[in-house]
């Protein structure tokens, strides 16, 4: 007798694909030459049916359609990005932050600021930070992998979402999934490398929580592909914008040398963080640069 089922894959190595079953049970899947031909790859995170039977285990039938792909890790379906930053060292990299957010807007993943190292709760670094992305996300915590401050508030905002950490070194993501998971990750080393002077290739794994959450382990060097957006897309993409871009003369203002900006006004203003708005002409010219140069 063979059962048809749905689940998640939560690993793959080497060719068998470890299934979370809607049942909660795992089990051990081979993909067939069927991937093989339309040249998909399962990946960790993808919604899959798959079928087992005695005498064969397990297969997996389809790959569900994908809402979002990751490179590094790669992983498929996340729910939630959490974007680390550190409000003791080292010194916040808030451009990484804003990149990873616009990255976040174009695969459609929820994003997350997480403010680590608030070991005795939000300290003045942390109360800068949250004061240049009030308006631009929705979820900021403030946490310590640590002493365990806000983790609680944390594990609740996590619950049956698929996530993955992301940001510059040494903010603490490897204590975090280690405080998450009561894992023992390597933390405070750097990423190992192989004689050849390669990052060792670790598979990406998705790990279960108790409560329904699946979490990506990050290598420890772990960057999400740099960005690829239009230079246009950028401004739609700054929430905390949204709500005066509509005040601009110009239907499709950059914000920057335009006449009548309204967003340029609010920042005047004190509406709009400077330090955001400053990043975002950065980042605006550094993605016009990149099309300049795509065909060179
Ligand atoms: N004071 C304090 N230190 C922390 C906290 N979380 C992590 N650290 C320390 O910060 C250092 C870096 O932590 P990791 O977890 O290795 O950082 P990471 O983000 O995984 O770094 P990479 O793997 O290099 O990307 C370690 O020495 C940790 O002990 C925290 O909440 N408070
Ligand atoms: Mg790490
Ligand atoms: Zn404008």
């Amino acid at each position: 007798m063979e059962s048809r089922k749905q689940g998640k894959i939560i690993k793959g190595v080497g060719g068998f694909y470890t299934v979370l079953g809607e049942d909660g049970k795992k089990c051990v899947c081979k993909a067939r030459g069927l991937f093989r031909k339309n040249g998909q790859t399962p990946l960790p995170g993808d919604n899959v049916e798959f079928s087992f039977n005695k005498k064969d285990g397990g297969y997996l039938i389809s790959i569900l359609p994908r809402e979002n792909e990751l490179i590094r890790p790669a992983v498929a379906n996340i729910d939630l990005l959490l974007i680390v930053v550190s409000a003791q060292e080292p010194l916040p990299d808030l451009e990484l932050a804003d990149k990873l957010l616009l990255y976040c807007a174009k695969q459609r993943i929820e994003p997350v600021l997480v403010i680590n190292k608030c070991d005795n709760g939000t300290n003045e670094s942390a109360a800068s930070i949250i004061g240049q992305y009030d308006g631009a996300v929705d979820k900021i915590v403030c946490v310590s992998a640590e002493t365990g401050y806000g983790m609680d508030a944390l594990r609740e905002l996590l619950m049956g979402r698929t996530i993955c950490l992301a940001g510059q070194s040494a903010v603490g993501k490897s204590s975090m999934l280690n405080t998450l998971l009561g894992l023992e990750l390597k933390t405070g080393e750097l990423s190992a490398k192989t004689e050849r002077g390669r990052h060792t290739t670790r598979h990406a794994e998705l790990i279960p929580m108790p409560n329904g959450t699946l979490i990506a382990d990050t290598p420890g060097f772990s960057m999400l592909e740099t960005v690829s957006v239009e230079p246009e897309e950028i401004p739609l993409m700054y929430r905390d914008f949204s709500e005066y871009s509509n005040g601009c003369r110009f239907v499709g203002c950059m914000h920057v040398s335009e006449p009548d900006c309204a967003v340029k006004e609010a920042v005047e203003n004190g509406n709009v963080n400077r330090e955001r708005y400053s990043r975002y002409v950065k980042i605006l010219n550094e993605a016009i640069e990149i099309r300049r140069h795509k065909y060179d």
